[in-house]
């Protein structure tokens, strides 16, 4: 083939980024495969990597902004564009304040270092009802690192390439590939783990495909983790297991969290948890004496009313047992692009300002999303009146008790910075459509904060950028310049515009690189350079983690926070409430993810949906039997704030009385991308109460809500 290229990049669809070879013949994607030479993911994909063809070619994706004419949409200019949108902003800023004006910022935005600019935007309009996906995500376990390590940016990674054992909560990543712990082919790194006479435990309500690689799969209940880690607390300190030389020198307040956990003794979480008390007893002995051990927690956990004291209780455990900032256990890294070093130094604001109702408090310059319906339907002061999301899909992956879609109706103007018209987007005023990922050249400056060995790798374009099209950082470089507060703004916004179109997030990291632990100023020659990562085949690899709390830390005493007031009062209060029963909602509902779906944006791309249904029902033989139940059949899955309906799975894969529905789904809401629309699934949110959140954050609630199921009221053909 005369056209035909190759171009090396990474799949930027999760956080694993792997690297990948692209080939094209013309302007046709024919290939995607893994790229061996890849320092992270060494040739490794799964089978979401070719979706990004799909999603290259897919007629549906907007590649023109497009302005609403009634119930649909027209194409118009870039500047008729961002002319209309400054002008209807400014209007509703200057007549009800900065803080009508409300923003999303969704999950893909974190995968491109565009995010900059995102931020920057979020800081010129001057609101208070910034929203993201943190507050349905990774919430708690910042606001647990920000409590221990004095800053919500000092999140530990697990060190799985070296750990002798791996135990693994609340999380998937033979699924997910890992999450603030960014693990390409995370399949291997825990087989790995035994491959070297190590132990990996899975501790999750279903034996997901990461607990069938595991050495042992403990199943327990929903929310039975804080119970399940304070006894193990309690073992590790009554037969004198920890690390005593640790806690003296480096860690504070163990003999208070031991006041606490003297009471919860194993029999007594057994009976909170499922898990056997003798097995807690094990799990706990075994942690302490594995030469390196670390428990690594992931969002099963974190969408809890108890996510925040879960993700301190794993943090105080590995520390307890020496696993901090050790080889094998919770790290720190050292990426080309020292972020969190700078940003520790960021204040943390948290309650500074609530929600309307005063319940949300904001955390870190940020709202918790499941307040946003709210906030812009009820009348009276402080309501939204507009409204940006940038790379979200609130209306299908937030809780809003079914209100977002009609509340952005009555907003008096939306814009969304995205490529689709989804289940959100269908309500914007204005559509702004970024290129195509393999229309990008970029340099991630994010998940190798989070990577588990420290790495430096290069985003190459596959395709030339289109004539008129534009990179999600230059619409929010202009989109900054159009509600920039600055007086003389006519004059400011071209400079800014100038400025800007020079600034792309490509040369900050260039900067930041340079300036970074591995970069010119500190190596000299040696250092390393964008240039010389662009050139280097498969990226840099910077070797394993290495030790640097004592550099990092933020606290007052430069020590470990064993027991901050809030938390240990809060897990008091959560050890002697009487265990939540409810007789009519039955059942426990908690989430799933599949290999073939990211979040609620893939169902659009052919390969990733053919096949049978993946938005089911999973549930336990017994608990289909008892209602009748059998597999394929539709059932009303109700909670005390909705009902929708889907068809059962039966496996015994998932403990008895906890169901799971995977999130994402739902897409006859919108009816707009024509091959989701034709198996649309239903949109799990529906089910999650709003109300319910974590403690601390408010992070939404989605592994705590109790559903009633039974054979569906309605035939649906
Ligand atoms: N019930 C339940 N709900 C959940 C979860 C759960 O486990 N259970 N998980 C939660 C989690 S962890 C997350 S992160 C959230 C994710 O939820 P969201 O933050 O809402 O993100 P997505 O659903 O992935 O939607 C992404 C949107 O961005 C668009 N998009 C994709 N790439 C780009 C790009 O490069 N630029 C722009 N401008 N747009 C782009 C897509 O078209 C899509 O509309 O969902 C949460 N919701
Ligand atoms: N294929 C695929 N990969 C993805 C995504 C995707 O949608 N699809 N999304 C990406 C995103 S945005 C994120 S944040 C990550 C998330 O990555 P993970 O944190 O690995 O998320 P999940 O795969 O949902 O795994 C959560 C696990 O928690 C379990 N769980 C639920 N409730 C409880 C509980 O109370 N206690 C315990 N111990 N376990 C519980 C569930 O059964 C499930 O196995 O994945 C990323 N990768
Ligand atoms: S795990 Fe799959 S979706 Fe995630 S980066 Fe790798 S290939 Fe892409
Ligand atoms: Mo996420």
């Amino acid at each position: 083939m005369p056209d035909q290229r190759t171009v090396n990049r990474q799949c930027t669809l999760c956080e694993a980024h792997c690297g990948i070879q692209v080939t094209t013949e013309g302007q046709r994607v024919t290939f995607i495969e893994g790229d061996p030479a890849d320092v992270m993911s060494r040739g490794y994909i799964c089978p979401k990597a070719t979706a990004l063809a799909g999603l290259h070619h897919d007629p549906d994706r907007l590649r023109t902004p497009m302005r609403r004419n009634g119930d649909t949409f027209e194409p118009i200019t870039w500047d008729a564009a961002f002319a209309e949108i400054g002008q209807r902003l400014r209007a509703t800023r200057k007549q009800h304040g900065p803080s009508s004006i409300a923003m999303y910022l969704g999950n893909p935005a974190a995968h491109s270092p565009s995010v900059m600019y995102g931020l920057l935007l979020r800081a010129a309009l001057l609101t208070r009802n910034f929203y993201s996906a943190s507050s349905v995500d990774q919430f708690p376990q910042e606001f647990a690192a920000w409590r221990m390590f004095g800053s919500s940016f000092l999140m530990p990674v697990a060190d799985i390439d070296r750990t002798q054992r791996l135990v693994i909560l609340g999380a998937n990543p033979a699924v997910s590939n890992g999450s603030v712990t960014t693990m390409p082919n995370a399949k291997k790194r825990i087989r790995d783990v035994r491959r070297r006479g190590g132990k990996v435990v899975v501790i999750d309500p279903r034996r997901t495909e990461t607990a069938r690689i595991a050495d042992e799969h403990v199943a327990i209940d929903p929310g039975g983790d804080p119970y399940l880690l304070l006894a193990m607390l309690h073992v590790l300190n009554e037969e004198k297991l920890v690390d005593s030389e640790v806690v003296e020198r480096n860690l504070s307040g163990w003999d208070e969290l031991c006041r606490l956990t003297s009471e919860v003794t194993p029999e007594f979480a057994a009976a909170r948890c499922g898990v056997d008390a003798e097995v807690i007893r094990r799990l706990a002995r075994e942690h302490a004496a594995a030469s390196s051990a670390v428990v690594y927690a992931r969002i099963g956990v974190c969408q809890h009313t108890t996510g925040t004291i879960t993700h301190w209780l794993v943090n105080v455990i590995n520390a307890v047992t020496g696993n901090v900032d050790r080889p094998g256990g919770q790290m720190y890294t050292t990426p080309p692009v020292d972020a969190m070093r700078w940003l520790r130094w960021l204040p943390i604001p948290y309650g500074n300002w609530t929600d309307r109702s005063g319940t949300r408090k904001a955390f870190r310059f940020e709202l918790p999303v499941s307040g946003l319906a709210q906030d812009i339907i009820n009348e009276g002061p402080g309501r939204i009146r507009a409204m940006i999301t940038y790379a979200g899909n609130p209306v299908l992956s937030t809780p809003q008790r079914g209100k977002l879609a009609e509340a952005l109706t009555s907003l008096d103007f939306y814009v969304a910075v995205d490529m689709y018209v989804t289940e959100t987007t269908r309500h914007a005023d204005i559509i702004l459509p970024p290129v195509s990922p393999l229309e990008r050249e970029e340099f991630d400056v994010l998940f190798p904060i989070f990577s588990v060995r420290n790495n430096a790798r290069y985003n190459a374009r596959v395709f030339d950028t289109p004539d008129e099209g534009l990179e999600d950082w230059e619409i929010l470089a202009r989109l900054v310049t159009e509600v920039t507060p600055l007086p003389l703004r006519r004059f400011t916004g071209e400079l800014l515009n100038g400025v800007f179109s020079r600034v792309s997030p490509l040369r900050i990291a260039a900067v930041g690189v340079a300036l970074g632990p591995h970069g010119l100023l500190r190596r000299g020659t040696r250092g390393i350079t964008i240039k010389k990562i662009k050139d280097t085949p498969g990226g840099i690899d910077l070797g394993p983690l290495q030790p640097r709390l004592a550099k990092l830390i933020r606290t007052k005493d430069r020590r470990v926070q064993l027991a901050p007031p809030d938390l240990i009062a809060e897990a008091r209060h959560v050890v002697n409430a009487p265990s939540p029963r409810s007789t009519k909602f039955d059942l426990r509902l908690i989430g799933r993810r599949h290999l073939r779906s990211n979040n609620s944006w893939l169902h659009n791309v052919p390969t990733m949906v053919k096949g049978r249904d993946r938005c089911t029902v999973l549930m336990h033989p017994a608990d289909a039997a008892t209602r009748n139940l059998t597999a394929g059949q539709r059932v009303d899955v109700t909670s005390p704030v909705g009902t929708i309906t889907v068809p059962v799975e039966v496996s015994s894969d998932i403990v008895r009385g906890t169901v799971a529905i995977p999130h994402g789904w739902g897409h006859h809401e919108g009816a707009t991308w024509s091959v989701a629309a034709q198996h649309p699934g239903a949109n799990v949110n529906l089910l999650h109460d709003p109300e319910v959140g974590d403690t601390f954050t408010g992070n939404g609630g989605l592994n705590s809500t109790s559903v009633h199921i039974e054979a569906a009221a309605k035939i649906v053909t």
